[in-house]
């Protein structure tokens, strides 16, 4: 593609902004630190393999996960980046504790929550990770920014995205206008937009679920995986069964192909492994706004009111009649007749 036709990821957002009369900048300027952090995890994670950074950093986080460096090292990158922009209030880590404060920025009314490098098993066999984020604002700027500012319901994002460090470095966002997706030009350094207007098939051929964990899913999650390996031509069945293990690369899959993510209760975990405010959230604000359902199973993902940081749910992300059909059966309703799902 001639670069005249290339649109950057900065021409996208300032022609964006063009459309918010009331648009300050400030939201371009948190998108424009994410970006810089990319650019440096992404330089990071693709050298992992020469330069002593894989192996575990001998820490625990607060989901008791073992820290990856990496880990440790795309917290830092974004927590700088988004502390020097000047918008930022408060940040949200799956790798801090608590929240985190930034200095100097008590008045402004941004808070970001993120998962800075997700899928972190992933790191030392080279397989796709990622960095998720959600952007909300502070509703009373006449305090001080706190706790209760940040656990907001996922329908209050003011925007959310996901980095994936893949075979290519992609971003994909939604501002609530649509999906749009930008792959990074190693070249000249700039993600250029690549996927406008993602939309997501409403039924899908993939499922991407952990089936080491079936015999703990709910019955109706049972039922629904079954019915994924059923013969039926005329419903496209069997599935494929599709699973990475990284949140990001399955989903990313499944937005652009069609597909169902689930991750279930199990014994191990009774409320689902994946966190509300930075994994099911943001990426339930992107496949609403890309024609799809995002369901705790119990109701959609972004009305849940959170009640700490680092909250799990149970996850049914992806294709709207495939979601719509393992809801039902995981609440023993009839099926009504869905198109081939
Ligand atoms: P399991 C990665 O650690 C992660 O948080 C998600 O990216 C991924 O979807 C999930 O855990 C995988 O969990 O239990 O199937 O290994």
């Amino acid at each position: 593609m001639p670069y005249s036709k290339v649109i950057t990821l900065e021409q996208f957002i300032v022609d964006q902004q063009s459309l918010y009369k009331d648009a300050q900048g400030s939201l371009s300027k948190i998108f424009r630190s994410l970006e810089l952090a990319a650019k440096v995890v992404n330089r990071d994670v693709r050298k992992a393999g020469l330069v002593d950074i894989l192996g575990n950093h001998g820490a625990t986080n607060v989901q008791g996960e073992e820290q990856k460096k990496l880990d440790v090292i795309a917290n830092d990158v974004f927590i700088a980046a988004l502390s020097r922009c000047g918008e930022v209030c408060m940040i949200i880590s799956e790798e801090n504790d608590e929240e985190y404060y930034v200095d100097g920025c008590e008045n402004e009314k941004y808070i970001v929550a993120m998962d800075p490098l997700d899928g972190s098993s992933n790191i030392d066999v080279n397989a796709s990770i990622g960095t998720i984020f959600s952007i909300y604002t502070r509703k009373n700027l006449n305090e001080k920014p706190k706790l209760e500012d940040c656990l907001q319901k996922g329908k209050n994002q003011v925007a959310s995205g996901y980095f994936i460090y893949g075979s290519s470095t992609m971003l994909v966002y939604t501002t609530g206008t649509g999906v749009n997706g930008f792959t990074l030009d190693d070249s000249i350094q700039e993600f250029c937009l690549s996927h406008p207007n993602i939309t997501t098939p409403d039924d899908g051929k993939i499922y991407s679920v952990n089936e080491g964990n079936l015999a703990d899913f709910p019955d109706g999650v049972q039922e629904y995986v079954q019915y994924c390996k059923e013969k039926d031509k005329t419903t496209s069945r069997p599935y494929s069964a599709r699973y990475i293990g990284s949140l990001i690369a399955d989903f990313h899959r499944n937005l652009l192909k069609g597909g169902i993510f689930m991750y279930p209760s199990t014994e191990k975990a009774p409320s689902g492994k994946l966190r509300l405010m930075y994994e099911a959230n943001p990426m339930a604000f992107i496949i609403e706004q890309a024609g799809g359902v995002a369901s705790t199973g119990d109701g959609r993902v972004m009305d849940v009111k959170p009640e700490k940081l680092h909250q799990r749910v149970p996850l049914y992300i992806g294709s709207k009649n495939m979601v719509t059909r393992v809801v039902a059966m995981l609440n023993n309703e009839e099926v009504a007749e869905l198109a081939n799902s």
